[in-house]
């Protein structure tokens, strides 16, 4: 996945021409498109392929099964034209390899959730984060999903994995984070989804908060 704007927009309407205007208006502006439950249910799998018009395409099933299960469900989400999928960690080891190992068939990324970005993700998830960071490490996920509403949990992920895997961080916006903030903790990609998708110009509310990043970048990227 490029990193150009360090933005990736969270996909979260539920009609498709809507997506797919928003998509067009706000390309420039994000390195990737993630779409979840909310659009795929509503409007089938097929918005993977036509949205991957526009950006890369995340697929945010949170996967959390048995390793054959989350097989075959990475399976489907490759063969509909995702480029990553993100996975939980908490499942354990066996699950997330059998993600990156049909991952790594398919030539496309993973990235587990190691503590959610919502307060109730400090209730359980919290305490085992650093232990789901290390296990990415060690099973080469591409990523990790961390919180931009706690920036300095982004950090104490960032000084595990260190420069070896990615950090993606929702949060930003609706839910409190700061993308500058994030960003300076260590994130690679902010992710935002409400902000931009129910913004009255989503383009206008993309290109600020690309701005922001640009700014707290000042160059180093
Ligand atoms: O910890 C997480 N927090 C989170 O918000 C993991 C996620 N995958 N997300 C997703 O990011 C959430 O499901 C939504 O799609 C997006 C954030 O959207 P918003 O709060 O910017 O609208």
């Amino acid at each position: 996945m490029e990193k150009n704007t360090h933005m990736i927009l969270a996909m979260d309407v539920t009609d498709r021409e809507e997506a797919l205007k928003i998509a067009e208006d706000v390309q420039e502006f994000v390195d990737a498109i993630k779409v979840g439950y909310p659009l795929i249910l509503a409007t089938g799998l097929d918005i993977i392929r036509d949205l991957a018009e526009f950006a890369p395409v995340i697929a945010d099933f949170k996967v959390a099964d048995i390793p054959n299960t989350n097989r075959l469900i990475c399976e489907q989400v490759f063969e509909a034209g995702a480029d990553a999928v993100i996975v939980q960690g908490f499942t354990g080891r066996d699950s997330l390899d059998a993600c990156i190992e049909i991952a790594s068939e398919y030539g496309k990324d993973v990235f587990v959730v190691s503590e959610m970005s919502h307060p109730g993700g400090a209730e359980f998830m919290q305490p085992i984060a650093e232990a789901i960071a290390k296990m990415a490490l060690e099973a080469r996920a591409f990523g990790l999903v961390a919180p931009a509403t706690r920036p300095e949990r982004v950090k104490e992920i960032r000084k595990i994995i260190r420069d070896r895997l990615t950090i993606i961080s929702p949060g930003v916006g609706a839910q409190g984070g700061k993308a500058s903030d994030v960003i300076a903790a260590g994130a690679d990609w902010v992710i935002v989804g409400r902000s931009i998708y129910k913004a009255e110009s989503p383009k206008e509310a993309a290109r600020e908060i690309a701005e922001e990043i640009q700014a707290e970048l000042g160059g180093k990227n």
